[in-house]
């Protein structure tokens, strides 16, 4: 099975990998991102007839419209739209968290990921399509530092559950995605760009690569049309659970 897949996030990480996951099934990309210079390099990696670059911030929500009726005839037929852009911010707890870097991160994956998903349904019901979301396990085991993160997480999670009574009789199949530590630009974009801090975190552990992600989620896309994933959990096996904290001693 073929068709179009419509990758928000193609520049780096998970959605560049799916982006050459799918190309290489015969699939054909629709790429977004930010960073021009990625998409087109990705565009003559795999070929114009196969990746369509797409350059969009996921915050500017008229230009996410504006795109998807663009889109040219060849790559207008959308079966699948996998919502992968996002981010973190610092892991400043909320009392000395930046309410700009949060806003950042509330605007893209959750503003965003539900302006794509309304832009696109259309066209995926016509094509009894798939809606594959990325949520993190963050949004079920909370940690210090994670509460925004987490909470737009959490909200990708639900809002696919919901979407899915949405989808109800349509046909179209919707996926909360949950993966725990995978290697890619993500600690370096939380970090600010601290390469050493991202090296440190995946230090002497084996994370997941965003090519285990992009077949997980090629499989999920491919999978007979009755069956629906309705969330998936994967961690690397040397990343695991910790019990609460106990502050003791506390003033009542
Ligand atoms: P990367 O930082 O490697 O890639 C993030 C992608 O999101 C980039 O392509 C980036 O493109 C895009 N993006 C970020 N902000 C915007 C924006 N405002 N507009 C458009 N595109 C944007 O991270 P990952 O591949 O790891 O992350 C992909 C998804 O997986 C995220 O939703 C993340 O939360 C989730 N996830 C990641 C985990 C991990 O451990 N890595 C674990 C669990 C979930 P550009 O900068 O060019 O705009
Ligand atoms: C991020 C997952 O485990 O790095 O979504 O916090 S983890």
């Amino acid at each position: 099975m073929s068709g179009t897949i419509f990758i928000t996030g193609a520049t780096a990480g998970i959605g560049a990998a799916s982006a050459r996951r799918f190309a290489a099934a015969g699939w054909k990309v629709i790429g977004t991102g930010r960073r021009r210079e990625r998409l087109e390099a990705l565009a003559s990696e795999l070929g114009p007839e196969r990746l369509h670059p797409l350059v969009l911030d996921m915050r500017d929500v008229d230009a996410i419209g504006a795109a998807v009726a663009g889109l040219p005839a060849a790559f207008a037929d959308v079966d699948v739209l996998l919502n992968n852009a996002g981010l973190a911010p610092p892991m400043e707890p909320q009392q000395e968290a930046d309410l700009e870097a949060s806003r950042q991160v509330i605007d893209t994956n959750i503003t965003g990921l539900v302006a794509v998903t309304r832009a696109l349904l259309p066209r995926i019901i016509k094509r009894k399509g798939a809606v594959l979301n990325l949520s993190s396990v963050a949004a079920t085991y909370p940690y210090r530092g994670g509460a925004v993160y987490a909470g737009t997480k959490a909200f990708v999670r639900q809002f696919s559950l919901d979407l899915r009574c949405d989808m109800h009789g349509t046909g179209v199949r919707v996926t909360s995605i949950e993966p725990g530590m995978a290697e890619t630009e993500f600690t370096i974009v939380r970090t600010g760009g601290d390469k050493a801090a991202s090296d440190a975190l995946y230090a002497n552990m084996n994370p997941m690569t965003a090519d285990d992600l992009a077949d997980t989620l090629f499989w999920i896309a491919t999978l007979p049309p009755h069956l629906n994933i309705n969330t998936i959990e994967l961690m690397p096996v040397s990343q695991s659970f910790a019990g609460f904290q106990i502050a003791r001693n506390e003033q009542p």
